[in-house]
């Protein structure tokens, strides 16, 4: 069974997910660790009442990124993990973190990229007026929020949506695909080959998801 590290900043709402997946048998992994760079995490709290290591990093006790990103990097290496989740994981990483782990990290973005890199993902689709909104797994690479994509959900935006009804929305997707892309990987049929995404899996239809209230 492989062994994942998932990195959180706040809720954990999607690691939450994840355990809840492995705990009913559809996630076949080893949560080595949850590792979070906010000390006062939520999830930190969630991961160890469940059970799993949890450590801080706390990037504000560093001088400059590559530091910061080397004393995670050595956290997390002491769990020899086969893939890293970030899961609501909100400091950049630099270059020299990201090629460490090329093909096994994994992030969770809240829009349909390319649409939206970045922060406030659900206040700019709104103020853009865009009727179609989601999220987006992808493999993590230098640029930011520009790596291969895994898989996507969309929702709609509803007339009257605020950002937390369109957040809420986008989020139930979240915690249905992520683990999906993760269980790919744990199977073997997701990799990164030449830095395109190859997935042995059959591409059902919920492959791209819609959200059920609107089908
Ligand atoms: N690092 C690289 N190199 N590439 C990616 O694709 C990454 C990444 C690190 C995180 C998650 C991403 C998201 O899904 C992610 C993808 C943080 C910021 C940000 O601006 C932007 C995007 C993402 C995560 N962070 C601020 C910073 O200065 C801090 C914000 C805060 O602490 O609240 O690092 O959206
Ligand atoms: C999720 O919506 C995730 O997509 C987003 O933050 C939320 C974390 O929720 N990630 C980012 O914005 C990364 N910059 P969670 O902690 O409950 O999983």
């Amino acid at each position: 069974m492989k062994n994942i590290v998932i990195l959180i900043s706040g809720r954990g709402s999607n690691m939450e997910a994840m355990i809840a997946a492995r705990d009913a048998g559809t996630l076949p992994v080893h949560i080595a660790a949850v590792i979070s760079n906010r000390p006062d995490a939520k999830g930190l709290e969630t991961a160890a009442r469940a059970g799993i290591t949890t450590h801080y990093v706390d990037h504000k006790a560093f001088p400059s990124r590559e530091a910061f990103d080397g004393a995670l990097a050595e956290c997390i290496d002491g769990f020899a993990p086969d893939l890293v989740v970030l899961a609501g994981f909100m400091r950049i990483l630099t270059e020299g973190f990201v090629r460490h782990y090329e093909g096994r990290l994994l992030n969770i973005h809240p829009s349909l990229l390319p649409s939206f890199p970045g922060l406030h993902t659900h206040q700019r689709a709104l103020d853009e007026g865009v009727r179609i909104h989601g999220c987006t797994v992808h493999f993590v690479t230098p640029a930011l929020d520009h790596g291969p994509v895994v898989i996507q959900a969309a929702v709609p935006v509803l007339d009257g949506d605020d950002e937390d009804a369109l957040a809420a929305r986008v989020l139930r997707q979240e915690h249905r695909i992520y683990p999906q892309a993760v269980r790919w990987f744990a199977e073997d049929r997701l990799s990164l080959v030449d830095g395109k995404v190859r997935l042995a899996a059959e591409l059902r239809d919920d492959s791209v998801l819609i959200a059920p209230e609107v089908r």
